[in-house]
């Protein structure tokens, strides 16, 4: 399995990362990475943290499913976000002297499923305030650009504050104890219907093979990923990576996934940078 990246991040990709909030490399991790987050997938859907929910089930029993911070129980998880290139590559991204892990993510759809995910912006969710984040999306089987997750370059710089999503909603098996967000209080406008005129928004996507990752900042809109063919199932694996300016933040609209209980628990603060085991400062190596 390569530690190092397996080539130079060039300047361009830098400059396209902060000019449109989100850049693809391909070929970044090689079929031992690939692997090892597959079977960390297949014990995570196994036993799922409290948090794992399914956001979708349709009538033909196709599902999506969703979990999070569950790398604390999953070794193979451990392995990629300590020793995988991920933490250098954000890094080089970021241009940030560190860079400490947030979350991992992982968004499971079956063959077939037809659920898109709805377009938001990530950092108005979380319990952290920044520009300097990046989220490694990276999916673990072949996905057409149709199917994968897009984007809307650019907008991560745009501080409009957006009605957004509240994914708790996504609830159909009704668990209870869901994180819960309401922007209404807050939002200045609705969040824009992308999917009526992409053209207009210079919506991008990609085709992408495992081993291929997009990186992008958590203020740009994303979303419309899903809607697969009939054979097609979609496992992708996220991992969140923060740098120099990001610092605590709770929200009173409420956060997904709300970190607040357990960032209080490790002594964290609002206003305070992450860290502690929860947060691992993973780069540079020490
Ligand atoms: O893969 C998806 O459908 C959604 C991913 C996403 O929204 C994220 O990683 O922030």
């Amino acid at each position: 399995m390569n530690i190092e990246l397996p080539r130079e991040i060039t300047q361009e990709e830098i400059e396209t990362y902060h000019r449109d909030g989100v850049v693809l490399l391909e070929g970044m991790f090689d079929d031992g990475w690939i692997e090892l987050l597959k079977q960390g997938l297949h014990i995570n859907c196994e036993k799922p943290t409290r948090r794992a929910r399914t956001w979708d089930r349709d009538s033909q029993n196709r599902t999506m499913f969703w979990d999070s911070q569950a790398w604390r129980g999953i070794k193979e998880y451990q392995q990629f976000i300590f020793h995988s290139p991920a933490a250098q590559l954000a890094g080089k991204l970021l241009r940030s002297k560190e860079i400490n892990f947030f979350f991992d993510a992982v968004f499971v759809r079956s063959p077939g499923a037809q659920f898109s995910t709805p377009w938001h912006q990530d950092e108005p969710y979380w319990s952290i305030e920044g520009y300097d984040t990046c989220t490694i999306w990276m999916p673990l089987v072949p996905v057409k650009k149709e199917s994968a997750l897009a984007y809307v370059p650019g907008s991560h710089l745009s501080s409009q504050v957006f009605d957004q999503y509240n994914f708790g909603d996504l609830n159909p098996d009704g668990k209870t104890d869901v994180d819960q967000v309401n922007f209404s209080g807050i939002a200045e406008e609705s969040i824009p219907d992308i999917d009526e005129n992409p053209e207009r928004y210079g919506v991008v996507s990609w085709d992408m093979e495992p081993g291929d990752c997009i990186a992008f900042n958590s203020r740009i809109l994303h979303g419309g990923s899903g809607k697969l063919a009939e054979d097609q199932d979609l496992r992708v694996f996220t991992s969140k990576w923060v740098g120099d300016d990001v610092r605590i933040k709770f929200r009173e609209c409420g956060m997904d996934p709300d970190h607040s209980d357990i960032m209080t628990q490790y002594g964290l603060k609002p206003g305070e940078r992450l860290g502690t085991e929860l947060y691992p400062r993973v780069w540079p190596k020490s």
